[in-house]
C-alpha cells in the first residue's frame, strides 16, 4: 500500500509503516483510541481533501461542490438516523471544535457554565482554567461523590441552584458509569440553564443502544467520531431542529472556515457502518470486555474506581498497589501495553503523576479479542506492575504480549514484508550485547 508515498517521501512512508506495525505489535488500551477499517482510511485519503466548500450543501461560497455535497448530505442524514436526532452538523474538525461551536451557539463570553472537574473525569474543554472554555467563561466545576465516586444528583442539583449557570455541561473523558441524562435536564431546567452533553467517549455505545442516550434531553450534544464510534478523527454536533440555525452559524462562519470534506466523507462511511448489526455486536463485546478486564484486575488486587464500569473504560487506582499512575504507564509501556496515567477522584497527586491509569477496550475488541484475552491481559498487567526491577519477569511478560498481538493481525497489508525500524533497533541492541 501507499506506493506513491514510498517513492516521493521514503522517510514519511517508513514512519507510516512503523506506526501501522506499532499499532499491531502493542496492546492498545487507551480508552479514546480505536482502529478504523481500511474503508475509512481510504475515504479520508482521497481527492475531496482538495476541495474548499465553505457553507453548507446547496449553499456554498465556492463552485464545484456537487460531489462533496453528496458526501455531506449523506453524513448528515446517517448521523441523524443513527442517533435519532433532528439535526446534525458534521463539519466540526474535532471534539474541541464541536464544543467551542456549541458554546458559541448558546452563550456569550463571561456567561457561567458548570462542567465536571478534569480531575474527577471531566474534559479540558468543559471549563479548565488553561483552556478557552475556562478563559472565556465563568466556570464552576462539579465533581463526583467521595464515597461512590459517581455523580451525586442531589449534590449537583443543590450546586446548580446555588450557582445558577447559563449552561450545565455533562460528559467526561474518564467516567465509567451511566449518566442519568433525564435527571441532568431536570436539574438544568430548574434554573433555566441549557444542557450540553458531550458524548465523545460513549458515542459508539449510544449508537448501539448500550448506553443511555442524551438526545431527547439535551439542548445540544457534541461528540468526536474516532473513539468508540470507530470513525475518522473529527467532531459532530447534534441538536433539535429549533437550534439548527444557531448551531450551524456557530460552526461556520463562527469557529471554522473550510470544512474538511474528505473527513466528512469518512464520517458518512462511519455512520453507515455504525448502523449495522455487526457494529451492535462489536459494541456489546466492548462492554463485555471492559467488565471482564475490570473484574480480572480486581481479582489481581487492584481497586477499580467506583467499583466497576458501565461502558468501554475503567479507572484503576494503582496507588492501591504502591505505584503512581506515571510509573504504571511507563512500566506497562516497557512491556508493550499502551495506556495513560489518569487522576482518580480526590487524587493527591498532580495530573502529570496521578494515582491511576485509564484503560479502555474499544481498540482491542476491534482486533477480535474477547473476554478470555481480557483475563490474560489483566494477568499480564498485574505481572508487569508487580515485577519491580525483575528484568526476566518483565521480558517474559513482553514476550507474552507479542505472542498475543501476533494472534490478532492488524493492518498487515501496510507493514507485512516491509523493513521495520523496530527490527533494526533490536538487531543493533543484540549486537551490543554480544
Ligand atoms: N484526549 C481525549 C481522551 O483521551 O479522552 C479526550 O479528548
Amino acid at each position: 500500500m501507499y506506493e506513491h508515498l514510498k517513492e516521493v517521501d521514503p522517510e514519511i512512508y517508513q514512519a507510516v509503516v512503523d506506526e501501522a506495525h506499532r499499532e499491531h505489535a502493542k496492546l492498545e488500551l487507551i480508552a479514546s483510541e480505536n482502529f478504523v477499517p481500511y474503508a475509512i482510511l481510504e475515504a479520508i485519503g482521497q481527492p475531496m481533501q482538495n476541495k474548499y466548500a465553505e457553507g453548507y450543501p446547496g449553499r456554498r461560497y465556492y463552485g464545484g461542490c456537487e460531489f462533496v455535497d453528496v458526501a455531506e448530505r449523506l453524513a448528515r442524514k446517517r448521523a441523524k438516523r443513527l442517533f435519532g436526532s433532528e439535526h446534525a452538523n458534521v463539519q466540526p474538525h474535532s471534539g474541541a471544535q464541536a464544543n467551542t461551536a456549541a458554546y458559541m451557539a448558546f452563550l456569550k463570553a463571561g456567561d457561567k457554565i458548570m462542567g465536571m472537574d478534569l480531575s474527577h473525569g471531566g474534559h479540558l474543554t468543559h471549563g479548565h482554567p488553561l483552556n478557552f472554555s475556562g478563559i472565556y467563561f465563568d466556570v464552576v466545576s462539579y465533581g463526583v461523590d467521595r464515597e461512590t465516586e459517581q455523580i451525586n444528583y442531589f449534590a449537583l442539583a443543590e450546586q446548580v441552584q446555588k450557582e445558577k449557570p447559563k449552561m450545565l455541561v455533562v460528559g467526561a473523558s474518564a467516567y465509567a458509569r451511566k449518566i442519568d441524562f433525564a435527571r441532568t435536564r431536570e436539574i438544568a431546567d430548574s434554573v433555566d440553564a441549557y444542557l450540553m452533553v458531550d458524548i465523545a467517549h460513549w458515542a459508539g455505545l449510544i449508537a448501539a443502544g448500550l448506553y443511555p442516550t442524551p438526545i431527547p434531553h439535551a439542548h445540544v450534544t457534541t461528540s468526536t467520531v474516532h473513539k468508540t464510534l470507530r470513525g475518522p478523527r473529527s467532531g459532530l454536533i447534534l441538536c433539535p431542529k429549533d437550534f439548527k440555525k444557531q448551531v450551524d452559524k456557530a460552526v461556520f462562519p463562527g469557529v471554522q472556515g473550510g470544512p474538511m470534506m474528505h473527513a466528512i466523507a469518512a464520517k458518512a462511511v462511519c455512520f453507515k457502518l455504525a448502523a449495522t448489526e455487526e457494529f451492535k455486536i462489536y459494541q456489546q463485546q466492548v462492554l463485555n470486555n471492559a467488565r471482564a478486564l475490570a473484574s480480572a484486575l480486581a481479582k489481581n488486587g487492584f481497586r477499580i474506581v467506583s467499583g466497576g464500569t458501565d461502558c468501554h473504560l475503567l479507572l484503576v487506582d494503582v496507588k492501591s498497589k504502591g505505584l503512581t499512575g506515571k510509573e504504571a504507564e511507563e512500566k506497562l509501556d516497557s512491556v508493550g501495553i499502551t495506556c495513560n496515567k489518569n487522576t482518580i477522584p480526590f487524587d493527591t497527586e498532580k495530573p502529570f503523576i496521578a494515582s491511576g491509569i485509564r484503560l479502555g477496550t474499544p481498540a482491542l475488541t476491534t482486533r477480535g479479542m474477547g473476554v478470555d484475552e481480557m483475563g490474560e491481559i489483566a494477568d499480564l498487567i498485574a505481572a508487569a506492575l508487580m515485577a519491580g526491577d525483575d528484568s526476566r519477569e518483565l521480558s517474559a511478560v513482553k514476550g507474552k504480549v507479542a505472542e498475543l498481538c501476533d494472534k490478532f493481525l492488524l493492518y498487515e497489508e501496510i507493514w507485512k514484508g516491509e523493513e521495520l525500524t523496530v527490527n533494526k533497533i533490536e538487531e543493533e541492541a543484540a549486537k551490543t550485547v554480544r
